[in-house]
């Protein structure tokens, strides 16, 4: 028999409190975790060790993150949902009906910490025809469109392409189709939707982040419908950051610093009056704004 490894590195596929599951090269591991300061997230690179082959593996160290995905828990205060993430990909449905400023707010927070994003359109097969004029503003803004169906599958094999190295985080409303868009892509998440739980109304909706291995390297992440993402540590400038057109478009305002708010001279709402600048995406930079200012003043 050959001798179970006792040590070694791995990723952590899910994190339940007190324990993770580890990918652990091709086995997956139940570890507790050594140390009460150690906090770990779906994406950690942690280092796992057994001291014999009944016991239950531990995980005491983990590796520095490239970055962190957080969103505001009940209480208002951030919550590590991933780690080590490449693209976010926001994911809106016909049903529910999209909320743009919540897209809007992904898409910021991803370019604040510089993760790519695309805008997945699952349920296409419901029709796309109300969603067409947003989707014109962000396709000018060079944010990927891609309309797809986890249930008629049309558009997974270009989906499939454009997801095929790093790891993806799909985000988004509950209810819009990320879990089943994960069970079509990726060949083992088939076998993972036994952890789906219900809720109260007795559907099934996801309740922790869960990785899954796609082709080579490339992994995708479910996470339960997010509600918010937390604003970075600096918020200055943060939201104008997260809004492509209103960034650029900044350059030219009378005043270094202005917040496009009420200052003269300010570029931006003049390319809002003429229509340059989507009114609702200005609408959601001008929410942003407020809510990151909030968020700082607690
Ligand atoms: N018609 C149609 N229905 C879909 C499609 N994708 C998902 N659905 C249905 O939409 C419902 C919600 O799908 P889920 O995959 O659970 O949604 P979710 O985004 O993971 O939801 P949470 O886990 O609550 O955040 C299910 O009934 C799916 O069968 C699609 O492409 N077309
Ligand atoms: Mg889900
Ligand atoms: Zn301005």
């Amino acid at each position: 028999m050959v001798a179970e490894r006792t040590s070694g590195q791995g990723v952590v596929l899910a994190s339940y409190g007190r324990g993770v599951l580890v990918q652990a090269g091709s086995a997956t591991l139940r570890c507790g975790l050594v140390g009460r300061k150690l906090r770990l997230v779906c994406g950690d690179r942690v280092n796992w060790r057994r001291a014999a082959a009944a016991d239950e593996a531990s995980v005491d160290t983990a590796e520095a993150r490239r970055n962190v995905i957080e969103r505001i828990d009940a209480r208002g205060r951030p919550e590590p949902v991933a780690a080590n993430i490449d693209r976010l990909a926001i994911v809106v449905a016909p049903e529910p009906s999209p909320d743009w400023f919540l897209v809007d707010r992904y898409w910021a927070g991803a370019c604040n910490k510089d993760i790519g994003a695309v805008l997945l359109i699952n349920k296409q097969d419901f029709g796309t025809a109300p969603l067409q004029a947003e989707l014109d503003t962000y396709r000018g803004l060079g944010l990927p469109c891609l309309e797809i169906s986890a249930v008629s599958t049309a558009g997974m094999e270009a989906l499939g392409s454009a997801l095929q190295s790093g790891v993806t985080l799909l985000v988004g409303q509950s209810g819009v189709g990320k879990s089943s868009i994960v069970n079509a892509l990726a060949p083992e998440a088939a076998a993972q939707t036994a952890e789906l739980t219900r809720d109260a109304e007795g559907r099934h909706t996801t309740t922790t982040a869960r990785w899954y291995r796609l082709a080579g390297d490339a992994a995708i992440i479910d996470a339960p419908g997010v509600r918010d993402f937390a604003p970075p540590a600096s918020i200055v400038r943060a939201a104008e950051r997260g809004f492509v057109e209103i960034h650029s478009t900044g350059a030219s305002c009378r005043f270094a610093d202005c917040r496009h708010f009420e200052e003269p001279g300010c570029a931006v709402r003049a390319a809002v009056a003429e229509l340059r600048i989507s009114p609702r995406r200005y609408e959601s930079y001008r929410r942003l704004t407020r809510l990151y200012e909030d968020l700082g003043r607690r």
